[in-house]
C-alpha cells in the first residue's frame, strides 16, 4: 500500500540544522536536562517530611531521599484498585489498578490488559477487600500478591515483580467473593469466599423463594494457572476467611445461619458458625469423585446433612460461635483461630488441634475474652498478644492470648490496654502479621469514619488510616498518624521490604509482544484494511514521525519503549480514540482501534519525560475514503 509508509521526514524539522545522527548524540546531553525536568521536585509541590515524633518519642519519619521498611498493600476496596504505601511513613507510593481501568498506568486500554478484563467479565469495576502475599516456608516471597472481587465474584492477581495485575479468574458459582486467603506455608491454594447465597447454578431457574435452593461455595484456586480447581457448597453463607499455618484447615466466618434475605432475618440467632474445612479431606473427596460438576467445576457437598459431613471424617466443621462472627485470623504459632463476635463483645478462641478430636464442636472453643463493642478483625504481634479493632467503641484492645485461654469465659482480664482510634475501625494489620512471625512494631487500623480528622472536602470524606507504634510493651500502644485514604480500603499485608525485589526496567523475556529496536521501526498494510505498526520510542521521539492510513483502517499499533535508564517512561496517547498506552523502560505495548473519522490526530507522550517531552509527537493522518 502506498498510502501507509511511516515516515521520518518531519522529524529534523523540528530542529533546524541537526540532523538525525547529531540528534542522538545530543540525546545525552538532553537526557541530562531530562534528569532534572523529570525530577518531580520541579513539576510537583514536595510533600516534605511526612513523618512526625510523638510525645514519647516514637517516630515514624523517613528523611527526604530515604526509603521505608516496609511495603503496605493496601486494597480499595469500591476504588477496585490496591494501595502500596511506604511504612511507617504512610506515605502512598502507588496504586496498582486490578478490576479498574487506570490512565495513569495505561492500564485496561493497551489490548493485552484490555481483553484480561473482558475475559473477567467486562466490569469496570470491582471491590478489593483482602490482599494477600504469597508465602514460602510460611514467609513472605514477595512473588504474588491475590486479591478478591466481592461486587463480582473475582479473584486476581498481582506480580509483584512489575507491581501490576497479571492474571484474573471469574469464579463460577460465587458471587460476592469475600474472604480470600492463601493455603499456608507454600500458597498451595488460593481460596476465594462466597459470601453471597446465591442458586447455584444461578440461572434463574429453581425455586427461588425457597432458601434451600440458596447456597454458597468456598472456591481453590490454583495460584500458578488461576483456575479454579474445585469448591465445596456449604449451609448458611460465609464472609471473612483464614488458613491455618500447616494447611490443613481453612476457616471461614459466617453471619445468617439463619439463611434469610432480610436484615432482620439475618441478625435473629444468638449464634452463627465458623466453619473449619478440611482441606485433605475435601481433596481426597474430589479424587474419589464426590462431587457434582456445575459449570464445569467439580462441587463437593459440604453441606450439614451430605454424607461427606457424617462419621468422624467430616469435610467441614460447623463450629457455632456468636453472634454474626466477621474477622477470623490464626495466631502465628498455629495454635488457634480467633473469631471476632461482630454484633458480640467477645472473641472465640478455637484451638485447632481439638478440632477433629472433640464431639462437641463447641468444645474446640477454649477461650472467648469479652474485648469491647463490635469486635470486628485481629492481627499478631508475634509476643502473644493480639489486637481487635471495636468497631462501636472506636478503639483498637491489645489483648493476652494465652491470658484469654486460661480465663473464664466472657472475662474481661485478658485485656492489656485499649486505645481510641477516629473512628469506627474495620480492619487492623500489623507488620507481617500473617506470617508465622510477626515483625510487632507497626499496625495500621483502617478506620471506616473520619469525620473531623481532615480539612472537609465535601459529604464524601477521607477514609482515615492511622499508624499505631505497638512495640513497646511497657509504655503501651502509640497513635502516631492519621493518613487520610480514598475510598476504601478493608485490609492490608504489610511486608518487609527485604523481601520484595521488583525490576526497575522491563525484562522483554517477560512480554509476550516482540522488542522492536531503534531503526527497525515497521509500517505495513495487512489486507485491505488493517495496518499494523511497530515502532520504538525513546528521548524524545517515536519510530515513526508521521502514520497515514485510510479512513476505516483497522490500526494495530505496538511501541516498545527502548530506554534502559530507570524511571524513563514514555506513553502513546492518541486523541478521540480514547487511548493511552504507557510504556516504561524495555516495555512494549500494543493497542487497536478503527481509524474511522478523516483527519490530523497528534499522538503525543504524556508520560513527562525530559525537557523535549512535548515535543515528543507523531502526527496520526487519516485519510479520508
Ligand atoms: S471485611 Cu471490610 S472491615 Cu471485607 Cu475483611 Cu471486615
Ligand atoms: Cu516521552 Cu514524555
Amino acid at each position: 500500500g502506498d498510502q501507509t509508509t511511516g515516515s521520518t521526514d518531519g522529524f529534523d524539522s523540528l530542529l533546524p540544522g541537526v540532523r538525525r545522527r547529531d540528534f542522538m548524540k545530543a540525546g545525552a546531553a538532553v537526557g541530562g536536562i531530562s534528569g532534572l525536568a523529570g525530577c518531580s521536585s520541579l513539576l510537583n509541590e514536595d510533600d516534605g517530611v511526612e513523618g512526625t515524633a510523638s510525645a514519647s518519642g516514637v517516630d515514624n519519619s523517613v528523611p527526604p531521599g530515604e526509603h521505608d521498611e516496609y511495603y503496605a498493600l493496601l486494597s480499595g476496596g469500591q476504588a477496585g484498585d490496591v494501595r502500596v504505601y511506604g511504612l511507617p511513613s504512610m506515605r502512598e507510593l502507588i496504586r496498582i489498578p486490578v478490576f479498574n481501568y487506570d490512565a495513569s498506568r495505561g492500564y485496561g486500554f493497551d489490548d493485552e490488559s484490555k481483553q484480561m478484563l473482558e475475559d473477567a467479565g467486562g466490569y469496570t469495576w470491582g471491590d478489593t477487600h483482602h490482599p494477600r502475599i504469597s508465602q514460602t516456608d510460611g514467609d513472605y516471597d514477595g512473588r504474588f500478591a491475590y486479591v478478591n472481587d466481592k461486587a463480582n465474584g473475582r479473584m486476581a492477581r498481582i506480580d509483584l515483580t512489575y507491581f501490576e495485575t497479571d492474571a484474573i479468574v471469574d469464579i463460577p458459582n460465587q458471587q460476592g467473593t469475600h474472604g480470600a486467603c492463601a493455603q499456608l506455608p507454600d500458597t498451595d491454594l488460593i481460596f476465594g469466599v462466597g459470601e453471597f447465597r446465591t442458586p447455584v447454578p444461578n440461572d434463574g431457574t429453581g425455586d427461588l423463594e425457597d432458601p434451600d435452593s440458596y447456597g454458597s461455595v468456598l472456591a481453590a484456586i490454583n495460584p500458578e494457572t488461576m483456575n479454579v480447581e474445585w469448591e465445596v457448597l456449604i449451609d448458611g453463607n460465609m464472609d471473612n476467611g483464614d488458613g491455618s499455618k500447616e494447611g490443613r484447615y481453612f476457616f471461614t466466618s459466617a453471619y445468617n445461619t439463619e439463611e434469610a434475605a432480610t436484615e432482620s432475618g439475618m441478625t435473629r440467632a444468638d449464634r452463627d458458625d465458623v466453619k473449619a474445612f478440611d482441606i485433605p479431606r475435601i481433596e481426597a473427596a474430589v479424587e474419589a469423585g464426590n462431587y457434582e460438576t456445575i459449570n464445569e467445576v467439580p462441587v463437593v457437598d459440604g453441606r450439614k446433612d451430605s454424607p461427606l459431613n457424617q462419621g468422624d471424617e467430616p469435610i467441614v466443621h460447623y463450629i457455632p460461635t456468636p453472634k454474626s462472627p466477621h474477622g477470623v485470623s490464626v495466631t502465628p504459632d498455629n495454635e488457634y483461630v480467633v473469631i471476632s463476635g461482630k454484633l458480640d463483645p467477645t472473641a472465640s478462641i478455637i484451638d485447632i488441634d481439638k478440632i477433629d478430636e472433640v464431639d462437641d464442636p463447641t468444645d474446640a472453643i477454649v477461650g472467648q475474652p469479652k474485648l469491647g463493642l463490635g469486635p470486628l478483625h485481629t492481627a499478631y504481634d508475634g509476643r502473644g498478644h493480639a489486637y481487635t479493632t471495636l468497631f462501636i467503641d472506636s478503639q483498637v484492645v491489645k489483648w493476652d492470648i494465652e491470658e484469654a485461654v486460661n480465663a473464664e469465659p466472657r472475662s474481661e482480664s485478658p485485656v492489656i490496654e485499649k486505645i481510641d482510634v477516629h473512628y469506627n475501625p474495620g480492619h487492623l494489620i500489623a507488620a507481617e502479621s500473617y506470617t508465622e512471625d510477626p515483625a510487632g512494631d507497626w499496625l495500621i487500623s483502617l478506620n471506616k469514619l473520619s469525620k473531623d480528622r481532615f480539612l472537609p472536602v465535601g459529604p464524601q470524606h477521607p477514609e482515615n488510616d492511622q499508624l499505631i507504634y505497638i512495640g513497646d510493651d511497657e509504655n503501651g500502644m502509640e497513635l502516631v498518624k492519621d493518613s487520610p485514604a480514598q475510598a476504601e480500603p478493608h485490609d492490608a499485608s504489610i511486608c518487609h521490604k527485604s523481601k520484595i525485589d521488583p525490576k526497575a526496567t522491563y525484562d522483554p523475556e517477560d512480554l509476550e509482544l516482540s522488542h522492536t529496536a531503534e531503526g527497525e521501526s515497521s509500517m505495513e498494510r495487512v489486507g485491505d484494511d488493517r495496518v499494523e505498526i511497530e515502532m520504538y520510542s525513546t528521548r524524545n521521539h517515536y519510530g515513526f514521525q508521521e502514520m497515514v492510513v485510510r479512513e476505516g483502517d483497522e490500526v494495530e499499533m505496538q511501541v516498545t519503549n527502548i530506554e534502559t535508564t530507570s524511571d524513563m517512561l514514555h506513553s502513546v496517547a492518541i486523541p478521540e480514540h480514547d487511548i493511552h498506552m504507557r510504556i516504561a523502560p524495555q516495555e512494549t505495548r500494543k493497542a487497536t482501534f478503527t481509524a474511522d473519522e478523516p483527519g490530523v490526530y497528534w499522538i503525543y507522550c504524556a508520560h513527562f519525560c525530559s525537557a523535549l517531552h512535548l515535543e515528543m509527537r507523531s502526527r496520526l493522518i487519516v485519510k479520508p475514503e
